[in-house]
C-alpha cells in the first residue's frame, strides 16, 4: 500500500516469488542507495563544481560530463562489492566492467546509463539513471565476457529508472507491473507513491525532436504531421507536443498521462539505426512501458525481441500509448507495401 518503503516493497515481492533467495533484494537495495547518492550530487549541482564537461569522450564520441563520470563511479562502487553481479555495462565505459577479483561475483548482469539526459545538467533540466538487470549465463559468471550481455530484452528480470526532477522518483518493474517510489529526503527512503502505474488508453501528446523532421522516414513524417494538424488533418483530436531531451522525464510523463515518445532512425547518419542504446535505454524503458500496458517498437518490430549484437548497439525507439504506437506501426507496414 502507498507509503511503504522500497525495501519493504521489495521484500514483499520476494516473499511472493517461490524460491527467491533474497539476493535480488540486496541488489535492488544497492541500486536504490546509489540513486540516493546520485540524487544528492545532482541536487547540489553547481554548489559542488560538478557541472560542465570533463576532458574525455565516451565510446559514442560524445563529450562526457563531469557529473556523468561521478555518477558512473557511484553506481560501479555500489554494485561491484555487492556479490550479486557478475559484470556491468555502462554508457560511460567502452568495455564491460568486470567485478574486481577481491569481490564475490553474483548471477546478475546489470546495464545502466548512469546519467541519462546529462546534456541537460548545465541548464538545470531533469536527468535520470536507467538500469536493466539480466541473468548471467551460469557458465559465464566467473569469467563474463561481452557475449553474456548479448541477450534480447525479453530476458530482463528487472528494469527501472530514477528521475532526478522536482522530486526524485524511482520507477521499477520486476515483471509484475510498474511501481513508483518518491525519495523522502527526511528519512532517506524511497516511499511507494505511484502503485501499479498504467499508461492511459488515450494520448494527447507526442514527443519527438522536430528539428530532425527533414531527416525522417515517411511513416514518422506522416504520423507527426497528422498530430500537428489534429482535427484539421483527419485526427479525431488535437495534440500537444513535448520534447524535454531527457528520456526518463518523457517516459515518466507517458506513464502518468499517456502519450508517444519517438526517437526514430533518421538520415542524418544513415549507417546509424537510431540514437538510443538498446541495452541500457531502449530495453529497460520497453520493459517498463509494456508492463504498464503500453507498446515499445522500432516501428518495424518489438524492441524486446531484438537480438542484441553489441553492448552499445543503437536502435530506433517508438514507445507509449498502445493505440498510438500501433497506428504508427501500421504506417510502417503500409510504406513497405508501396
Ligand atoms: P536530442 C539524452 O541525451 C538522450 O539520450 C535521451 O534521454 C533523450 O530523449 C535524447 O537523447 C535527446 O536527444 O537529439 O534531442 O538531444
Amino acid at each position: 500500500m502507498k507509503g511503504i518503503s522500497l525495501t519493504r516493497f521489495i521484500i514483499q515481492e520476494q516473499r511472493r516469488t517461490p524460491g527467491a533467495s533474497g539476493n535480488f533484494t540486496l541488489l535492488l537495495n544497492d541500486i536504490a542507495s546509489a540513486c540516493k547518492a546520485i540524487s544528492q550530487e545532482v541536487n547540489r549541482g553547481a554548489l559542488t563544481g560538478v557541472l560542465g564537461a570533463a576532458e574525455s569522450e565516451n565510446v559514442q564520441g560524445e563529450v562526457q560530463k563531469k557529473l556523468g563520470l561521478i555518477t558512473n563511479d557511484i553506481l560501479v562502487n555500489a554494485l561491484e562489492w555487492s556479490g550479486q553481479v557478475a559484470a556491468m555495462v555502462s554508457e560511460e565505459t567502452p568495455d564491460i566492467i568486470p567485478v574486481p577479483v577481491h569481490y564475490p561475483k553474483g548471477k546478475h548482469l546489470i546495464c545502466f546509463d548512469p546519467l541519462d539526459g546529462s546534456s541537460n545538467i548545465d541548464v538545470n533540466i531533469s536527468v535520470g539513471t536507467i538500469f536493466s538487470i539480466l541473468r548471467c549465463p551460469s557458465e559465464a559468471v566467473e569469467q563474463p565476457t561481452e557475449a553474456a550481455f548479448l541477450q534480447p530484452g525479453r530476458n530482463q528480470v528487472c528494469a527501472g529508472f530514477c528521475v532526478y526532477g522536482p522530486s526524485t522518483i524511482m520507477v521499477l518493474t520486476t515483471g509484475n507491473g510498474v511501481n513508483g517510489f518518491t525519495l523522502d529526503r527526511g528519512v532517506g527512503e524511497f516511499l511507494l507513491t505511484h502503485p501499479n502505474m498504467r499508461i492511459p488508453e488515450e494520448a494527447g501528446e507526442f514527443a519527438i525532436n522536430m528539428s530532425n523532421r527533414r531527416f525522417w522516414e515517411e511513416p514518422i513524417r506522416r504520423y507527426v504531421d497528422e498530430c500537428v494538424k489534429g482535427t484539421d488533418g483527419g485526427r479525431e483530436k488535437n495534440f500537444n507536443m513535448r520534447w524535454i531531451a531527457s528520456m526518463v522525464s518523457e517516459v515518466f510523463r507517458i506513464l502518468t498521462r499517456g502519450g508517444i515518445f519517438m526517437y526514430p532512425f533518421d538520415y542524418r547518419n544513415p549507417t546509424r539505426p537510431g540514437k538510443l542504446r538498446l541495452l541500457y535505454e531502449a530495453n529497460p524503458m520497453s520493459f517498463i512501458v509494456e508492463q504498464a500496458g503500453g507498446v515499445s517498437s522500432t516501428g518495424r518490430q518489438r524492441i524486446m525481441d531484438i537480438q542484441t549484437e553489441s553492448i552499445h548497439q543503437r536502435v530506433p525507439v517508438i514507445l507509449g500509448t498502445k493505440n498510438e504506437v500501433e497506428r504508427l506501426e501500421s504506417y510502417y507496414r503500409e510504406s513497405l507495401e508501396t
